[in-house]
């Protein structure tokens, strides 16, 4: 199996979870620090405000993403640090830092795809409810004017939105996430307006011709957990719930009639956050779309209890026992080689950058300095073949993104999950190549993937 040569190997981050510096060169505070701050909100009380202190340190990041070899590198720019008090001033010393980053990126030939939302909205704009209130669209259209005054004649690649489902059901369902809400209504409304943001977002990037954009989904093959048709309409149902319900409206379908239903059910009114031309608004603006893939979903039927499950399916896991990450997702390859399947069939062709796959391995150094992540490494090998094969079926996927380039603030739990082809001593800041990272340089110089794991051979 044999990559095209023009293929974008690279690694993605966010900025909150790797920046840290978060009182420097004028940063207004973003809804994770206030979330971060109230106590028990971070496993073990960690805050972002230094994490892998890549504000600082970015060169020798670059220096990394250049010595693996990768010839992409996926990073967010915080919106806090260009627009401090979330509407009006713009604030030049966050997008002079970003101009630096992004002509050093270029100057090692590394190519740049930026995110502008990756969860850190200002804080100011939780006045008008955050992503529940309509403002927020106007809000967003700002900081992406800002940023593509600055960047759009250097940058091709833009995500508008990372994971608009996780910023509906963590920040504004269940309240995991910042800004912490609980409350169903809220969180269709939050979901509705970051693709109201992204259709808006679009709009202003198309005008600069040599831009590419598209919104960053998070997508969960859902699979039923027995042959019977009730399950089989609960895994159905579900997938309207975490997938068509963004995808359909992205592709000029309009909200899928069958989730809309559950939700009225389930909120017992209509969705009148849905205003007549809002789906126009968000219909056919992606020039890509950005996939990020983790695992899939086993469901089953299940009566809906109220507001905690309001609908009528759940997550029953794989039955048996299945490989797993260490935070017990399910590593299901072929799932994600039939997504990349279905997306090519069933959304027009679209091209794909696979903008997040990776997962939790917790291996540290060894006795020889060394990280051994074995299983990181497996997950890459056959995630990649899996990726092969559906480009060998179609699919237009042109570029993959490993999460993460770095160690990094894993939101809500901490530090403890290590999703990084580097390990990043959170004492001393140090950072040390994986066994993975030496392995998906291997992928990206080569444009295969090595039959066994890693021809180890020390790095740097
Ligand atoms: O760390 C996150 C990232 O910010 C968004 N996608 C999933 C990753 C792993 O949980």
């Amino acid at each position: 199996m044999s990559f095209p040569a023009d293929f974008l190997w690279g690694a993605a981050t966010s900025a909150f979870q790797i920046e840290g510096s978060l009182d420097v060169d004028g940063r207004g505070p973003s809804v994770w620090d206030a979330f971060a701050a109230q106590p028990g909100a971070v496993e073990g009380g960690g805050d972002a405000s230094r994490a892998c202190d890549s504000y600082r340190r970015w060169p020798e990041d670059i220096d990394l993403i250049a010595d693996l070899g990768l010839g992409a590198y996926r990073f967010s720019v915080a919106w806090s640090r260009i627009v401090p008090e979330g509407r009006g001033r713009i604030e030049m010393r966050g997008l002079d830092h970003y101009e630096r980053f992004v002509d050093t990126l270029l100057d090692r030939g590394i190519v740049p795809i930026l995110t502008l939302n990756h969860w850190d909205m200002p804080q100011a704009l939780m006045a008008d409810g955050g992503w529940a209130g309509r403002a927020s669209v106007d809000a967003f259209a700002e900081f992406t004017s800002a940023v593509a005054d600055r960047l759009a004649d250097r940058v091709p690649w833009w995500i508008t939105q990372n994971e608009p489902w996780i910023i509906a059901l963590l920040g504004y369902r269940l309240g995991l996430h910042a800004p912490g809400v609980r409350d169903l209504r809220a969180s269709v409304a939050a979901g509705h307006h970051v693709l109201l943001a992204h259709g808006a977002g679009a709009d202003i990037l198309r005008s600069y011709p040599q831009v590419k954009v598209g919104p960053a989904l998070n997508l969960l093959p859902c699979v039923p957990a027995t042959p019977d048709d009730a399950d089989a309409a609960a895994a159905w149902a579900s997938d309207g719930y975490c997938n068509r319900w963004f995808l359909d409206p992205l592709f000029g379908r309009g909200y899928p009639d069958d989730m809309r239903e559950h939700y009225e059910r389930a909120l017992g009114a209509p969705l009148d956050m849905i205003r007549p031309g809002d789906e126009d608004a968000i219909a056919d603006r992606l020039d890509f779309l950005g996939v990020n893939y983790y695992t899939r979903r086993v469901m089953a039927a299940a009566e809906p209890e109220g507001p905690q499950q309001p609908f009528p399916w759940r997550v029953v896991g794989p039955a048996g026992d299945v490989p797993r990450t260490d935070d017990g997702n399910e590593i299901a390859p072929a799932a994600f080689r039939d997504l990349l399947i279905r997306l090519h069939r069933e959304y027009d062709g679209i091209p794909v950058i696979v903008t997040e796959n990776g997962g939790v391995f917790g291996d540290t150094p060894t006795h020889d300095g060394r990280i051994h992540d074995v299983r990181r490494v497996a997950l890459l090998r056959d995630h990649v073949t899996a990726m092969g094969e559906a480009m060998a079926a179609g699919a237009d996927v042109r570029g993959y993104m490993h999460w993460s380039l770095l160690d990094n603030f894993e939101w809500a739990l901490g530090y403890r999950p290590r999703f990084g082809l580097v390990h990043v001593d959170y004492t001393t800041g140090t950072r040390t190549v994986k066994d993975s990272g030496r392995f998906y340089a291997e992928i990206a110089r080569t444009g295969t993937v090595p039959p066994d794991p890693a021809p180890i051979t020390p790095f740097g």
